[in-house]
């Protein structure tokens, strides 16, 4: 009679304790004002305290904003998830229109309803000129991040050139760092990010060996205007959101690393163990933000 007590009363503390840290989960913080920063020496700040920033200095010009959507690549953005071109849909008789065959060529599917076109090879003449406007503008903090360092510039290179978008229905992204090296990475949204969106969401302080567990740190999403230029360690521990309106959430995202310590810098196990790293730290982290504020 007391084991099944036992074993009733274990299996309803299991069940209370999986819904308290589904509901936590759910909960999203939208990155605050500390995290602002108008100038670039500022940014630097906030990136070393928090390992993640948004430059209000730099922010691009709706001109420009508006030139990026009118690139040849963004003109063939996936604007709903794409039907799955794979072998056994082919074998189920799904067929695929030509402009999909095209769009898949072009677009790498991440996660569900993620698309990332990534390869410079992908970007025309026009295209990368209108990117290089836009590197041209987010550089002054690429270059004071790494100047910080002794070695200064030395073996700093891009790593990644890409424009994505999260279709109406994608879903979260796992928590990952984009390095285990210290680089930077840089979304600039080409729409207004949103919690509902899938503005990014980011584990601040996370991109330290001894990630501080407090209410202050913990999991922030980036609520921020198109043409704001966000800015991150590349370890901080982050995930895009799922879109849950019904709009695509376009944006640009360059990374620089050195070539000493080129991304990932991980292999699966590692992957691994951040994404759940990143679920413990966000349900953590937000539990002992509510008994610091007395909370239910
Ligand atoms: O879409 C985002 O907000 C984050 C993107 C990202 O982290 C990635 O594509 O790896």
């Amino acid at each position: 009679m007391h084991r099944h007590l036992a074993i009733v009363a274990t299996a309803a503390a299991a069940g209370g304790t999986l819904y308290a840290c589904h509901k936590l989960e759910g909960q999203l913080r939208p990155l605050d004002s500390s995290c602002a920063a108008k100038t670039v020496p500022a940014a630097i700040n906030c990136l070393k305290k928090s390992g993640v920033t948004v430059v209000e200095g730099l922010r691009l010009d709706s001109n420009l904003v508006m030139d990026t959507m009118g690139m040849k690549a963004a003109e063939s953005m996936p604007t709903k998830k794409l039907k799955s071109s794979s072998g056994s849909s082919r074998r189920r008789g799904v067929t695929i229109s030509k402009e999909q065959e095209q769009q898949e060529k072009m677009w790498r599917l991440s996660a569900i309803g993620r698309y990332h076109c990534r390869d410079e090879d992908k970007f025309d003449a026009n295209d990368m000129k209108v990117l290089e406007r836009v590197e041209k503008e987010i550089w002054p903090v690429v270059d004071e991040f790494f100047r910080a360092e002794e070695e200064g510039m030395e073996g700093v290179y891009r790593s990644e050139m890409q424009l994505m978008t999260a279709v109406p229905g994608s879903t979260h992204q796992a928590w990952h760092k984009d390095n285990r090296g210290r680089g930077l990475s840089i979304i600039v949204p080409l729409v207004d990010f949103t919690a509902e969106n899938g503005g990014t969401q980011l584990l601040l302080g996370s991109h330290e060996s001894s990630c501080p567990v407090g209410s202050d740190q913990g999991a922030k999403v980036v609520i921020a205007p198109a043409g704001s230029v966000v800015a991150y360690d590349s370890r901080t521990i982050h995930r895009g959101l799922g879109n849950d309106t019904k709009k695509g959430r376009p944006a640009l995202i360059f990374c620089y690393d050195r070539e000493r310590t080129p991304p990932p810098g991980t292999g699966t196990a590692g992957s691994i163990g951040t994404g759940l790293q990143g679920r413990v730290l966000d349900i953590v982290s937000k539990a002992v933000g509510q008994v610091a504020a007395g909370g239910d």
